[in-house]
């Protein structure tokens, strides 16, 4: 029974309102050379601001480096691991040289020892509060799981700080249509109560592939 197969879930998801004419914009500027260039341990390390920077937040093993290498059609671009807290830097990547690319470290992983998280949050959250070459945080969830404290902190944060962010839902490889319509509902309506949320929920799978050809398109819109 169709139903039954988890991997069918996205196909039968609303598209995005995405054209014909951005989806090709987008394939064409992610099919461009991505390359890193920087990794920024501490604040003071960030490389100087210019261009226009979108950056990928979200708890340890949201998907983060696996949705830039989707994005990106790399395999080992970014460092994906099925270990909590693999990546420990500000990872900073060229796309053609019209867009900045941002892995950052996740939050929320309850086994780092408390001065490394410390470290890394302190980084990150700095990093997303005054960054002035920051034009959207996509802040990924896993579609899984339930919202953690953690995300609610963060979106609570970004709403304070005024930086405009969209939420991604990750791995929709792994449920049902029925419940990943239910997820993207409860979402929506989270959404809403925050101010600087962008209303449009993106829902990929870097592991099918669903979702990325549309999030290309949205990404590539912010710097047309
Ligand atoms: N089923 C499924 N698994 C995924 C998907 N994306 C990532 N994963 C798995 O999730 C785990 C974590 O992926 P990462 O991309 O390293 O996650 P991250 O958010 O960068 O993690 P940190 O760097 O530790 O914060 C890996 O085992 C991935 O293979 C997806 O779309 N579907
Ligand atoms: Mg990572």
């Amino acid at each position: 029974m169709a139903d039954d197969a988890p991997h069918q879930a996205v196909a039968t998801e609303p598209r995005p309102d995405v054209t014909d004419d951005e989806l090709e914009a987008g394939r064409k500027l992610f099919a461009a050379e991505c390359r890193f260039f920087f990794g920024a341990q501490k604040l003071e390390q960030l490389p100087p601001p210019a261009g226009i920077e979108i950056a990928f937040a979200g708890r340890s093993n949201v998907g983060k480096s696996s949705l830039l290498n989707a994005l990106t059609g790399h395999n080992s671009l970014a460092r994906v691991s099925t270990e909590p807290g693999r990546t420990r830097q500000l990872n900073f990547f060229d796309l053609g040289g019209r867009l900045t690319l941002v892995d950052m470290p996740g939050y929320g992983y309850a086994r780092a020892s408390k001065q490394i998280k410390a470290d890394w949050q302190g980084m990150m959250f700095d990093y997303l509060r005054g960054r002035t070459t920051l034009l959207r945080v996509m802040l990924l969830l896993d579609s899984r799981i339930e919202v953690k404290q953690a995300d609610h902190d963060v979106m609570d944060l970004l709403d304070r700080a005024a930086v405009t962010y969209q939420i991604v839902l990750t791995k929709a490889d792994g449920l049902k249509p029925g419940a990943l319509a239910r997820k993207q509902d409860e979402i929506g309506a989270l959404v809403a109560k925050h101010p600087a949320a962008f209303p449009e929920i993106a829902t990929t799978s870097s592991e099918t592939g669903a979702g990325i050809p549309e999030l290309r398109a949205v990404l590539t819109g912010l710097v047309s």
